[in-house]
């Protein structure tokens, strides 16, 4: 399922996920079985296809009406098929769309075209650093829906000056057909709210506001979870037609000049970037594999993950809801150059992500700030537009949470003053040949003079190259494990310890496959800075991370 609690009690959910049939388009009119949420790089024969390819699998429904096919990711492009008509198309892999169908009981045919291809179409997913693998990556879920159901919520909760929680609920109703008025209930903490909405047109979404004071609310807390089902009823009269459960927790996020503060408690961010990727599942991990992950940072003392470069798996978040796991997300793009970010599909695609980045995460307590455009073109007038215009768009879906992006343009930059949070990837001693912590500090300098006097300061990627299980006498080789321990040591000894800096996040958690088209530049074809490899092994870096993390926990407690 597409959460790791139970969505619904009302509304009828049956999962789609398990195997389909998969038909790449390569020319050998070969078919194959596939695991559904997988990539297809996963089968042997089809490891390199980069290329169009359906799905398809039957569906049988116990009852006519409207179902909504709810698909978690698909890699990158979908188009959606019922019984062969098309019903939905989505792009990008890193969000969730749905395909509503009117359809009768009884046996039907589903098929997803899915496009992993570089195409001028796709501006957002390139050949990279990273790897954009083919598939129905994330879980697919069937759901049964009446004449009208709750599309989403939206939960933010505030501290009054008397130290009680008020709950603000935004609930957006989608009616199917002409309906007259319902309500709508909310349970949350052991208390009720309750709403009317009056008749809705067919097709109408109309949002409820439903406000509640609860008391004796445990917050959630860094790395002290705690979390409460919120549910929202949609009844007519006393039949309940329709709901949804949302997990939620109580906390706080604000800035003062240098800092970071979670609940009024200044917290020093100890993080490390995470792709979705690894050597066994591609982008599509398990949820145990997922845990391990996050086993994995807080063994080596992290308090926060950056999702570089694009929305998370929501059953990704929810780990680190429970776990009480700060999380950077951010919208897709890497290193986009200038030329694509003028092409005329740019604008609508980051407003896409964005725009479901926000609707589909932003009740994940974790989740403390979104993050746009990772080094992309901040340092031009064009790109200062951009990023301005991006900016203003995620403080208007979501007013609670601050703003970052991480920029790779040292001393050149034009945009330092539009977020709250200024953040910069930096690389002494791998890509630059001076001293972290001279380079850092000219670095801050320089910031503090072009916008970001007051605002707090995250190294938001540092880190070394290093190929498990290559090691070195001269610790300084490039490429040994050993080197990349003392190259990483060296930055995170400037980092932690300049007054300036509010946290650092770690390049990176885990090699990664990268694109073929980077393989002359990346030994294994992989991004080899992981503190631990594809299939997680740990190389002497983590243990450098875990001792500087560990000690700066405990300093700053
Ligand atoms: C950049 C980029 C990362 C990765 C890194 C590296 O900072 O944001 O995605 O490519 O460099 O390893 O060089």
């Amino acid at each position: 399922m597409q959460r790791l609690f139970c969505e619904h009690q009302t509304r009828t959910v049956e999962s789609l996920d398990g195997l389909w049939c998969l038909t790449p388009e390569d020319g050998t009119g070969k078919t194959y079985t596939a695991m559904v949420p997988g990539v297809w790089e996963r089968i042997p024969a089809l490891v390199n296809f980069r290329g169009i390819a359906r799905y398809a699998r039957k569906v049988s429904l116990s009852r006519a009406g409207t179902v909504l096919l709810r698909f978690g990711g698909v890699s990158h492009t979908a188009r959606v098929y019922w019984d062969g008509v098309e019903v939905g198309t989505h792009y990008n892999a890193y969000t969730g769309f749905e395909c509503r169908v009117p359809a009768t009981a009884g046996e039907h045919m589903l098929e997803v075209d899915v496009d992993d291809r570089y195409t001028d179409e796709s501006v957002l997913h390139m050949p990279n650093d990273y790897m954009t693998y083919g598939g129905i990556n994330r879980p697919v879920e069937l759901h049964y829906v009446e004449e009208a159901y709750i599309e989403r919520i939206a939960f933010t909760a505030q501290k009054e000056e008397d130290g009680v929680w008020t709950a603000q609920v935004q609930v957006f109703v989608r009616a199917l057909a002409n309906t007259g008025a319902r309500t709508l209930r909310m349970e949350l903490a052991g208390q009720q709210a309750q709403e009317t909405i009056g008749p809705m047109a067919q097709g109408e979404q109309r949002c409820a506001v439903l406000t509640l004071r609860v008391k004796d609310i445990a917050a959630w807390a860094v790395l002290g979870a705690h979390l409460y089902a919120l549910r929202v009823v949609l009844c007519e009269g006393a039949r309940e037609i329709d709901d949804l459960i949302e997990r939620v927790g109580f906390r706080t996020v604000r800035l003062t000049q240098s800092q970071i503060v979670i609940n009024d408690e200044p917290v020093f961010i100890r993080g490390v970037n995470r792709h979705e990727d690894h050597g066994q599942f591609g982008c599509a991990l398990s949820v145990d594999a997922m845990m391990d992950d996050i086993q994995l940072m807080l063994d080596m003392g992290c308090n926060s993950v950056r999702t570089c470069h694009y929305p998370n798996d929501p059953r990704f978040l929810d780990l680190c809801d429970e776990m009480g796991l700060l999380v950077w997300e951010e919208n897709h793009a890497r290193a986009l150059p200038g030329e694509r970010m003028r092409h005329p599909n740019f604008a609508p695609q980051c407003h896409a992500c964005n725009e479901e980045m926000i609707h589909q995460h932003m009740n994940h307590p974790c989740i403390y700030i979104w993050g746009i455009l990772n080094e992309c073109e901040s340092n031009t007038p064009f790109g200062r537009e951009v990023y301005a215009g991006q900016f203003a768009q995620l403080r208007a879906l979501d007013p609670s949470r601050p703003v970052t992006f991480a920029s790779c343009h040292h001393f050149t930059d034009v945009c330092m003053d539009l977020p709250d949070v200024a953040s910069y990837n930096i690389y002494p001693g791998w890509y630059v040949d001076e001293a972290p912590e001279s380079y850092a500090a000219r670095l801050i300098d320089w910031m503090e003079a072009h916008g970001a006097a007051n605002k707090p300061i995250l190294f938001s990627e540092f880190g070394a190259g290093g190929l498990a299980g290559f090691h070195d006498l001269q610790r300084r080789v490039k490429w040994s494990e050993e080197g990349q321990a003392d190259i990483l040591g060296e930055q995170l000894d400037a980092f932690l310890n300049h007054p300036r800096v509010a946290g650092t996040y770690i390049w990176q958690f885990a090699d990664v496959r990268v694109s073929d088209e980077w393989a002359e530049k990346r030994p294994k074809t992989q991004n080899n800075k992981g503190m631990v490899d594809v299939y997680r092994q740990v190389k002497q870096a983590y243990y450098t991370a875990k001792a500087a993390y560990e000690k700066k926990a405990e300093e700053t407690k």
